[in-house]
């Protein structure tokens, strides 16, 4: 993998400022009680045909059939999420630096070409998923960005291990957490900007990786150009974008991103629970989806109806993905297996005259979907079994 070294810019400039066209189409993101329906918009800077949540900084949705058309979702139909509406609009190769300091004997200031030479280069497949993928669909119904479950895809990384580079700069014995740091920052004055740790351990576990190419091309200017931080099986929080700093620290980090947002609640609690226990939201729950249907979608009556979807395990494989709800519990069929931390394909027949079902995933350490959704304030971390109602025709 050659990394492009020339400027990369997001393709005609203003278009990343473009609103969605009058006649654009809208989609219907079945959201409890609305509002449901959102533009979509056919051009956006890389993009094309995507659900728009908002313009500025974008926030791009998944269509669900996207989903159905491959086990690896496409770069330019990838899902989209930047905190802050500073983000770089060009980047220069050639001026790129990624630097690494803190607790380190040796500070680091390398070249793109540094970094990709910096270790083995391997390649991984994983599934990237807001913490919020899903948060739309929360009863009681939440704030924060109103997804449907398409905040999440599926792609084949490549890049080298954050360890090979974390050896590179000699991290010191003091060595508690890192913290990562991309281009983009907050154009309100005071406002934090975005930061993500991981416990040094984390930091240095073989999958974690500094990414410079996503599906074998560069990876997108609105996916983190030119490099991008991957956790395989955490949700994408921490998989900083256009990464540009890494500072090793010897204590906890206390920027907002981990001490205030992103956090999940460590007791069950209800709507109006204030000062309860929290804990940095992190691994990712199983969960199942079906590709080829939509809720609502018309089925004739007497004649069974064959499902495809995807699973993931969360932080491990899948074992199992059944239909449930079904006359009677039906067992998928799982295709081919590209790593723990992707997508898996499945398919399946639904009996004849089954109106309501859902797909349910259990992971190779046992944990399966709950039937029930535990609340939390902020709507993280969805994993409940996704029912569907056909209309039988
Ligand atoms: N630099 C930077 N990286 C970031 C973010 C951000 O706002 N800035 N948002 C994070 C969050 S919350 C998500 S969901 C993912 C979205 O990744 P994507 O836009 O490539 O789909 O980026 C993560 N990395
Ligand atoms: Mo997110």
């Amino acid at each position: 993998m050659r990394i492009d070294r020339r400027t990369a810019i997001l393709s005609g400039g203003a278009a990343a400022l473009a609103l969605p066209a009058a006649s654009s189409p809208m989609a219907d993101l079945h959201l409890p009680g609305g509002p449901s329906l959102r533009p979509t918009v056919r051009d956006f800077a890389g993009k094309r045909d995507m659900i728009v949540q908002r313009v500025r900084p974008p926030m791009l949705e998944t269509p669900r059939a996207v989903f159905d058309s491959g086990v690896f979702t496409p770069n330019d139909r990838f899902f989209v999420r930047w905190h802050w509406a500073g983000m770089p609009t060009s980047i220069d190769a050639g001026a790129f630096r990624l630097n690494i300091h803190g607790a380190v004997k040796t500070p680091l200031s390398l070249r793109l070409q540094e970094v990709v030479r910096a270790g083995e280069s391997i390649e991984i497949a994983a599934v990237n998923q807001c913490a919020g993928n899903g948060r739309g669909l929360f009863q009681p119904r939440v704030i924060g960005a109103q997804w449907a479950n398409g905040a999440m895809g599926n792609a084949l990384w490549r890049g080298v291990r954050l360890r090979d580079l974390l050896d590179k700069a000699r991290v010191t014995g003091a060595a508690r957490h890192v913290r990562f740091t991309g281009l983009d920052t907050a154009l309100i004055d005071g406002a934090p900007q975005f930061r993500k740790s991981l416990p040094i351990d984390k930091a240095r576990d073989a999958d974690v990786i500094v990414a410079f190419a996503m599906n074998g091309e560069n990876l997108p200017l609105l996916n983190g150009y030119p490099l991008r931080l991957i956790v395989p099986g955490w949700f994408s929080t921490y998989w900083v974008k256009m990464l540009t700093d890494i500072e090793v620290l010897t204590g906890e980090d206390d920027n907002f991103w981990m001490a205030k947002a992103y956090r999940m609640p460590s007791v069950p609690v209800k709507p109006g629970d204030k000062d309860f226990p929290s804990h940095p939201v992190a691994a990712m729950p199983p969960r199942a989806f079906v590709t080829n249907f939509e809720t609502g979608d018309a089925v004739p009556r007497g004649r069974s109806i064959e499902l495809r979807g995807v699973a993931l395990g969360g932080d491990c494989g899948v074992a199992k993905v059944e239909l449930i709800g079904a006359n009677a519990p039906v067992t998928a069929t799982l295709e081919a297996d590209h790593g723990s931390f992707g997508f898996r394909r499945w398919r399946a027949t639904l009996p004849a005259g089954t109106s309501r079902f859902g797909a349910r995933c259990t992971n190779v350490r046992g944990r399966t979907q709950p039937l029930a959704q535990a609340w939390n304030p902020s709507g993280y971390a969805r994993d409940v079994v996704e029912m569907m109602d056909l209309k039988l025709t």
